[in-house]
């Protein structure tokens, strides 16, 4: 199986990939078989048989029964059916059941980002890495709304519903980045909910958690707490230029006054700001909705650390 994008297709990368494929194509060809032979028979007829000049106008008697004609076309389009359903079957189980080894991954989907939780501890947003040749079994849930986890390169889509989990599961056959969609529409930045699934060789991929363990080391706390800004997705609701987006811009807030929903103000100091990542709705700010999700058990205390830095760092006191 190689890994270029068809006309049809685009590239297949997981160990299901294939049958997906090749059922579509079967479907496709015995359409495009039928589709010309009906309406090639229906011109023929048309042209062949239609009222000519000198023409009576009553129809000619044609035959009236053909027992092996009707015979046929019961039986050839039932032995089509189902092929295309036992196919399609065996396909669909094929990607409902998942192999007992597979490693799991938690996949949160919340507005309008997707985070993952891997079973040795470290997590990202908007990234999925996993290693080449290995399944993986994804456990999924959302925070808020119907979301839908859409790989087109592994042939996988489940929705991913808040107050249940779903499942589903894949095996990567070659390295390389593949993108990863949100197939439901979930509100105004639906389609800002994409990200990458990064396959890596089963070295690189433990070498990644490992420095996943270490990540911000050897950096300035306002440094990494900008690419934690990038990372964990705050980009999408909070600019760093003044513009307002569903959440306030971060430019200037820090040792300002907020007032709040309720009329009364708080300065935004650090445990303002470490209160509003972890418990966003304790504080709401005055003229935005509650749409910020909480990072609780997101973020490590060095991950908040740095990023209250960052927020710091933004034009913050007195500029
Ligand atoms: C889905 C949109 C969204 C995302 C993603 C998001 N926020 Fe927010 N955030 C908001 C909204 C809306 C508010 C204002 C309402 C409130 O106080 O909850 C807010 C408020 C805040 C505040 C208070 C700001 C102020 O002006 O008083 C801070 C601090 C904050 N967010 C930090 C973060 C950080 C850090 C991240 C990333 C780790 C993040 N937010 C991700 C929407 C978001
Ligand atoms: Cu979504």
């Amino acid at each position: 199986m190689d890994t270029t994008a068809t006309f049809w297709m685009p590239p297949s990368a997981s160990t299901t990939a294939g049958d997906v494929d090749s059922l579509f194509y079967f479907l496709l060809w015995v359409s495009v078989f039928f589709f010309a032979l009906i309406v090639g028979l229906s011109i023929l007829f048309i042209t062949k048989w239609r009222r000519r000049k000198g023409d009576t106008g009553r129809l000619d008697t044609g035959p009236t029964k053909n027992t092996l004609l009707e015979v046929a076309w019961i039986v050839i389009p039932t032995i089509i059916v189902v092929i295309i359903f036992v196919w399609g079957f065996r396909g669909y189980m094929n990607l409902s059941v998942i192999p007992a080894n597979a490693m799991e991954v938690k996949v949160t989907g919340q507005q309008w980002f997707w985070s993952f939780q891997y079973p040795e501890g470290a997590s990202t947003v908007n990234e999925l890495v996993v290693p080449v040749d290995t399944p993986v079994k994804l456990t999924l849930s959302s925070q808020d709304v119907i979301h839908a986890f859409y790989v087109p390169s592994f042939r996988i889509k489940r929705d991913v519903l808040p107050n249940r989990y779903q499942f589903a599961w894949f095996e990567a056959t070659h390295t390389g980045e593949y993108d990863l969609f949100c197939a439901e529409y979930c509100g105004s930045k639906h389609s800002q909910m994409t990200g990458t699934v990064r396959v890596l060789s089963g070295a690189d991929y433990k070498a990644w958690l490992e420095g996943a363990a270490l990540a911000g080391e050897g950096m300035a706390p306002a440094e990494y707490g900008g690419r934690l800004y990038e990372s964990k997705a705050c980009v999408t609701c909070h600019s760093l230029d003044g513009t307002p987006g569903n959440g306030p811009s971060f430019l200037g807030v820090f040792g300002h006054e907020v007032t709040l929903e309720d009329g009364s103000t708080v300065i935004a100091d650090e445990n303002y700001i470490r209160e509003s990542i972890l418990n966003p709705k304790a504080k709401l700010v005055a003229g935005y909705q509650a749409v910020m999700p909480t990072y609780q058990g997101l973020l490590s205390d060095g991950e908040i650390d740095a990023l209250v830095a960052f927020i710091k760092s933004v034009g913050g006191e007195g500029e």
